[in-house]
């Protein structure tokens, strides 16, 4: 039942694909949780290719518009809400038919910038600040920053309402098994992530047990790090794992439901960038987080930040860092890269589920967006 106010809009959203899939992946929960909550959207994308595993069925409600250069609008109307995401920069253009529009209809508009996520203190100071339009087609119009977060002074995290209902019924046996992961009662650890420099160590850890492990890799450049790093192990050290206690299964990409089976199934995640880090959280066991790496090393801050919001154990903050490369004198140079220390799953899930507990008291990011939407409108 939605009580935010905010009946039957329709949102503009626009996404451009940078790399990876986070853009579009947020873009695309956030258009479906809209539409669930009884909003029209229209989903704008550069690049929607990736939806065709990403969101298979689509979503009622959502119409995928291909974002092209000129944009196409041939005989629409802008809507209620426009919304970029990521300050991705929608056309002047379309800005100015939309500006027209809402002074025709004598309404104010709302615009939107949502912003990348952050446990930093910038996005608790800048969420929902004002930004007015002094120039250009959207000259009169108000731009606001709307910063997802994990407090209460936040945007929230994006949580689908049947989340826990549906994660209760999850059988992970079965699911396993509809994917064809001949599963011996090894534990299970996901893969998805960009091409950390401990991979090998990592490796290494799990070849030596004490238990067996299973590793799921997601396809892309989790399977292709991994694909080569398995090259050099078996040609530098071809028994690296005689004891066969390591099985790799190589996975196709999947739904972004199924993604979550695959974090719901696992003992351990790893997993990177922004979305994939929230459903982690949600699937409540223990994770590793491959930030998204930036040029200045502005990500070496963030990382901290989620550490620090989580109250991590020292030994968790130390794997973040050597799997981050933040420890490594000169990054990406093997030989100064500090050992993995050893995992400690047990107190990693203490840490997650009390984590877990508090996030879910706060509103998720559609009711909070939703309110924000019918304070502003
Ligand atoms: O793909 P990412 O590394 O995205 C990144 C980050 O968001 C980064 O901040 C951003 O700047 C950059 O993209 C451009 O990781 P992320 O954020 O976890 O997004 C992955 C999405 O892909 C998420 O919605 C889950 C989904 N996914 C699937 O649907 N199926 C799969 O098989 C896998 C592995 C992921």
């Amino acid at each position: 039942m939605d009580n935010s106010g905010v009946t039957g809009k329709l949102w503009d959203i626009f996404c451009r694909v940078i790399d990876n899939y986070g853009d579009i992946g947020v873009g695309w929960r956030l258009s479906v949780g809209l539409a669930a909550r009884g909003q029209q959207v229209r989903f704008w994308v550069d690049d929607p290719s990736a939806l065709a595993w990403m969101a298979p069925e689509g979503a009622p409600n959502v119409e995928v518009r291909h974002w092209t250069q000129p944009i196409q609008t041939e005989g629409l109307a802008p809507g209620d809400i426009l919304l970029e995401t990521f300050g991705c920069e929608i056309d002047p253009e379309f800005i100015a038919a939309y500006a027209d529009w809402t002074r025709a209809r004598g309404k104010k508009g709302l615009w939107i910038n949502l912003e990348y996520l952050s446990a930093e203190g910038y996005a608790e100071r800048n969420h929902g600040l004002p930004s007015p339009v002094m120039t250009g087609p959207g000259a009169g119009l108000c731009k606001y920053f709307f910063y997802p977060g994990f407090t209460a002074t936040t945007g929230g995290l994006l949580r689908e309402p049947d989340l826990a209902e549906r994660q209760a019924r999850f059988d992970r046996a079965d699911w396993l098994q509809q994917k064809g992961i001949a599963w011996q009662g090894e534990r299970l650890v996901s893969l998805f992530c960009y091409e950390p420099p401990a991979l090998a160590d990592l490796l290494d850890q799990l070849a030596t047990g004490p238990q067996a492990t299973r590793l799921l890799v997601t396809a892309g450049r989790a399977s292709a790090a991994l694909y080569t790093c398995i090259l050099n192990k078996n040609r530098l050290h071809p028994s690296w794992n005689k004891r066969e206690l390591l099985s790799i299964n190589y996975l196709p990409q999947l739904s972004q439901h199924d993604y979550d089976h695959l974090l719901w199934a696992c003992d351990l995640n790893f997993v990177r960038g922004e979305d994939s880090l929230v459903r982690a959280l949600w699937a409540n066991q223990p994770f590793v987080w491959q930030i998204y790496p930036q040029h200045d090393d502005a990500h070496h801050q963030k990382l901290e930040a989620l550490l620090e919001m989580l109250d991590a154990p020292p030994a968790w903050r130390a794997f973040h860092k050597v799997w981050n490369g933040v420890n490594s004198l000169t990054e990406g140079k093997a030989s100064q890269q500090p050992r993995l220390p050893n995992l400690a799953l047990d107190s990693w899930q203490q840490v997650v589920t009390s984590a877990g507990q508090q996030l879910r008291l706060q509103d998720e990011l559609v009711t909070q967006i939703m309110l924000f939407a019918s304070r502003h409108l």
